[in-house]
């Protein structure tokens, strides 16, 4: 879908009174030429919108967000029911905020420090000056008690200073990265600020129960905050941790694997790779993705006989992501040297052993990929959730394939009896476990994929949203205390 850009600034669009606000580090839009050449909106693709799209389209709603061109500034606009507000960043900003403080401190601090943070004092004042940026334009547009939900790990600091600029609404976050434990979280320099700034939501969500109660942890002891169970206590008034594993659009996907196009282009892909079993990876070319430890230990299978060229292919697709980061850009070299060296030793003409693609796919691409791989290989080092995993099972309907699933990935939790579960720093195993997904019969990978199916269907995005949203605004009684224990008479 193409929109075409608000023409004068002035806000002659700006919305003034919605009753629902979002606000998140991107737009749900991408800035192109169109066909008449001209500069243009383009609706991206992902759960995320197609989710909340609908409840901004029935309630008025403003999706504030960073259009993604440094040093540009944008009026509001509408689209499809929703309002649009850009929020400016300088290319400094980007580089300080973005790149700097988001992915170069808090992404590797969150992810158990597979990779060392950076810590930074320019890095985090230009963070508190964008969030304070995303905060203000907030508290202009939300309405009178509105609903804002703020998203993920960039925007920390919103909740605390919206209510600051508008005690009258109803704060939600949600982080949709993992939240360390306390013996991590400690090392931030800035650990008390990013608390409090949470603090300022009336609820806070996280993908899985074990980092809500890793905030409530933190806050008891960096705060000396009381709490009851998972209700913080905070300036009077109560702060809610919960867990909210979000999913996937099994709608969009559905519809997507039922086109004959994908059908016949996912049979394109299979005859390509010849009778080789697919193996397939699909990541952003990111350090917590574990891609490494799986490419030596496909490589490994090769090495030790275990699989011979021509049996079992591996297709990688690295989607490129944050290429101005240093940590990001050596790890690209690292993995392009571990293809060739593989390719190189038992690759034959014409016939590579993992066939690496460093570039985005459209969405039917993908999901065709999904359809021609045997076996899916999610293998991080930490994951918030990982859509991808979630992705695969929603696109087999026809009960077919096998699932490679980290232990750290937060869709372990849900998918845990239908994959094929691994830890991915132990190679040994790992190998071990490749070779079992491809050795699996049909009546096992449909078993599996029947468990994992029922979970996934039921439990999709939109579910997802709506039981965040249901919370934010009806909450559920707080939690009761434990009973006192019962007194026992002595003799
Ligand atoms: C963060 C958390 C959490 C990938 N390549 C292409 C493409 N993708 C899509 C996938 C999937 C999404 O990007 C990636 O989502 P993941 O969940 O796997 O990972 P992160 O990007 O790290 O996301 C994560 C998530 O937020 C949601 O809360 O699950 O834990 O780290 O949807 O399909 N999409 C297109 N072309 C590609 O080449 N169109």
């Amino acid at each position: 879908m193409v929109i075409t850009m608000g023409s004068k600034r002035g806000g002659s669009f700006v919305s003034r009174g919605s009753e629902f606000v979002v606000v998140a580090n991107r737009l749900p839009v991408d800035r192109i030429v169109g066909e008449d050449g001209k500069p243009a909106w383009r609706r991206s693709p992902g759960g995320l919108v197609s989710a909340i799209a609908p409840v901004m389209r029935s309630r008025k709603g403003t999706w504030i967000g960073w259009a993604g061109a440094p040093d540009e500034e944008f009026d509001p606009f509408e689209e499809d029911g929703m309002s649009l507000h850009p929020i400016a960043q300088s290319a400094e900003e980007v580089r300080l905020y973005y790149e700097g403080f988001s992915n170069a401190t808090l992404w590797p601090l969150y992810h158990d420090v597979v990779a060392p943070p950076v810590y930074d004092r320019a890095m985090w004042d230009a963070y508190v000056r964008v969030n304070n940026r995303f905060a203000e334009a907030a508290a202009e547009v939300a309405a009178e008690g509105a609903m804002v939900w703020v998203q993920d790990y960039q925007l920390q600091l919103v909740p605390a200073m919206l209510r600051k600029l508008r005690p009258d609404l109803r704060i939600g976050f949600f982080l949709h990265i993992p939240f360390p434990p306390l013996e991590l979280f400690w090392q931030l320099p800035w650990r008390r600020q990013i608390l409090e700034g949470l603090l300022g939501a009336d609820l806070v969500g996280f993908q899985l129960p074990g980092a809500a109660a890793n905030f409530v942890r933190l806050c008891r002891r960096l705060l000396d905050a009381r709490h009851v169970k998972q209700d913080v206590l905070w300036e009077g008034r109560i702060v809610r941790a919960r867990a909210f594993p979000i999913s996937v659009d099994v709608e969009e996907l559905n519809d997507l694997v039922a086109r004959p196009d994908v059908r016949e282009r996912a049979q394109e892909i299979r005859a390509d790779l010849g009778d080789a079993t697919v193996l397939l990876g699909v990541d952003r070319l990111d350090y917590t993705k574990g891609i490494t430890q799986r490419l030596q230990a496909f490589g490994e299978l090769f090495g030790d006989g275990r699989l011979s060229p021509g049996q079992a292919v591996l297709v990688q697709i690295a989607t490129p992501s944050r290429e101005r980061v240093e940590q990001y850009q050596l790890l690209r070299e690292e993995i392009e040297q571990q293809v060739g060296r593989i390719n190189g030793e038992y690759g034959e003409i014409g016939f590579p052993v993992v066939h690496y693609m460093h570039s985005s796919y459209d969405r039917a691409e993908l999901a065709a990929l999904y359809l021609a791989a045997d076996v899916m290989v999610v293998t991080p080092l930490r994951d918030g959730m990982n859509l991808v995993a979630k992705e695969y099972v929603a696109c087999r309907s026809d009960l077919r394939g096998a699932l490679v699933l980290s232990e750290f990935a937060g869709a372990a939790m849900e998918l845990r009896r239908g994959a094929f579960q691994v830890n991915p720093y132990d190679i040994d195993g790992l190998k071990g476990t490749l070779l079992a997904a491809l050795e699996a019969g049909p009546g096992e990978q449909a078993r599996r994929m029947r468990t994992m199916r029922r979970r996934v269907t039921e439990h999709d995005v939109d579910r997802w949203a709506k039981t965040f949203l249901s919370e934010l605004e009806n909450p559920a009684r707080p939690e009761p205390a434990d009973p006192p224990p019962v007194a026992v008479q002595a003799g």
